[in-house]
């Protein structure tokens, strides 16, 4: 019997049927994905027990020898995965990574001028329910009304209006690549500072299928475990010049002992990404969410921009009946698991919502191509064209557990321990 089932069968049992819940239903939240089992043993491992207050070579706490290999890979390989001057890999979130760089930038009062969340921005971009909106001044650029893409000519507006200290290009629904260079030159216009969140396209950037922000702005933050595979948490990327005050806003600034065996699984993702299999995995990523946003059209549904240039979907159901709660809450009983969304000029209030989000960065990982999106596409069809219909949902549920099946992500292992 394991360690854990002897001590806290509860917390054995949770983490079992998280498992099977994992397996056996189709996960499509565009923010998540599978590591691998390397990427989990570093997570799993005994650097838990250490502190390390400080950065490699200094730190506050003896034996910090071999946490110290650890965080100086994860920051080699990821200066190396990014071509960028400097990396700090402790941020616990990409939250905290986006605060790091507000905190060595702005004084609360400034002006951030970021994407409009109800246009695809995040929350930690001066919404007014999150820190970032508490302490400084959000004004918002947002995507036009045919396109749906950025409005540059809004961004530049809205630039020489307010004259923002910093500017934040980055979304967490945006189908479309993001192009820095205008951001860049925008910025130059007022003298502001450009930070890039890429929390989301993060792993395309890597593998070389998004552009990079690392030319254009002076920070450049992500999260790790998103399309880049690795172990929940964030990075903050920038130019030498800025490296100090980075982290020192990062320790002793906001956070204390970072997780060191996050750290080491960072690390390991970093360097899984830098195979070429890593490439193969991100353009599949691609490759998938083409496939299904023209499948997912094909039936008639209506797509955020017309479809995708990344690893995500938005399915704008604004002219049907079905709000994004509705269908949320009918996918899930077909064993189908995405989120509700917002889409830009959404009528709906937030709770409700006339969208909803679909990614292809763990379908991918299960090793599911083009011909499996065609499925995929079939079973969201079926059920948000009777979504009252629970014999159907129930049946749908089970192929959709048959179909998991075909693609394991753990049985093996289960059968294994
Ligand atoms: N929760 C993340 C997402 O789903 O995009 C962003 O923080």
């Amino acid at each position: 019997m394991s360690a854990l089932k002897l001590t806290d069968p509860e917390i054995a049992e949770a983490i079992r049927l998280e498992k099977e819940r994992e397996e056996l239903k189709l996960g499509l939240i565009a923010s998540e994905n599978f590591v691998s089992e390397a990427v989990r043993e570093a997570a799993g491992s005994v650097m838990t027990n250490k502190y390390a207050e400080g950065y490699p070579g200094k730190r506050y706490y003896g034996g910090c020898e071999y946490v110290d290999i650890a965080e100086e890979l994860a920051i080699s390989r990821a200066k190396e995965l990014f071509r960028v001057d400097a990396v700090n890999v402790q941020p616990h979130s990409g939250c905290q990574a986006n605060m790091a760089v507000y905190f060595s930038v702005l004084n609360p009062g400034d002006t951030i001028l970021a994407m409009d969340l109800k246009h695809g921005g995040h929350i930690s971009h001066g919404s007014p329910v999150s820190f970032s909106g508490k302490l400084y001044r959000t004004v918002n650029y947002g995507v036009t009304r045919d396109t749906h893409r950025i409005d540059f000519n809004q961004v530049r507006d809205m630039t020489k209006k307010h004259r923002p200290k910093l500017i934040i290009a980055g979304a967490s629904s945006y189908p479309r690549a993001i192009d820095f260079r205008p951001f860049r030159e925008i910025a130059d216009e007022v003298g502001a500072m450009l930070m890039a969140d890429i929390a989301h396209p993060v792993g395309l950037v890597a593998a070389g299928l998004h552009p990079s922000p690392v030319p254009w702005a002076e920070f450049v933050t992500a999260t790790t475990h998103k399309t880049m595979r690795g172990p929940r948490g964030g990075i903050i990327m920038c130019k030498e010049e800025f490296a100090p005050s980075i982290n020192n806003h990062i320790f002793p600034g906001m956070q204390g002992g970072p997780l060191m065996h996050i750290i080491a699984a960072k690390a390991v993702a970093f360097k899984e990404a830098l195979t070429p299999e890593f490439t193969q995995y991100q353009k599949q990523v691609i490759d998938n969410a083409q496939a299904l946003a023209q499948e997912i059209a094909n039936h008639g549904f209506d797509l955020v921009s017309g479809g995708t240039d990344n690893h995500l979907i938005l399915i704008d159901l604004t002219n049907r009946k079905i709000t994004g709660k509705d269908a949320l809450d009918a996918l899930g009983m077909a064993g189908i698991v995405l989120n509700k969304n917002i889409v830009p000029f959404d009528p709906r209030p937030p709770a409700i919502t006339s969208g909803i989000r679909i990614g292809t960065p763990a379908v991918t990982t299960r090793g599911m191509k083009e011909e499996q999106m065609k499925i995929i596409a079939g079973f969201i069809n079926q059920v948000l064209h009777d979504i009252n219909n629970i014999g159907k949902m129930n049946r749908i549920k089970n192929e959709v557990r048959e179909f998991c099946q075909e693609f394991p992500v753990y049985l093996e292992r289960l059968v294994r321990e």
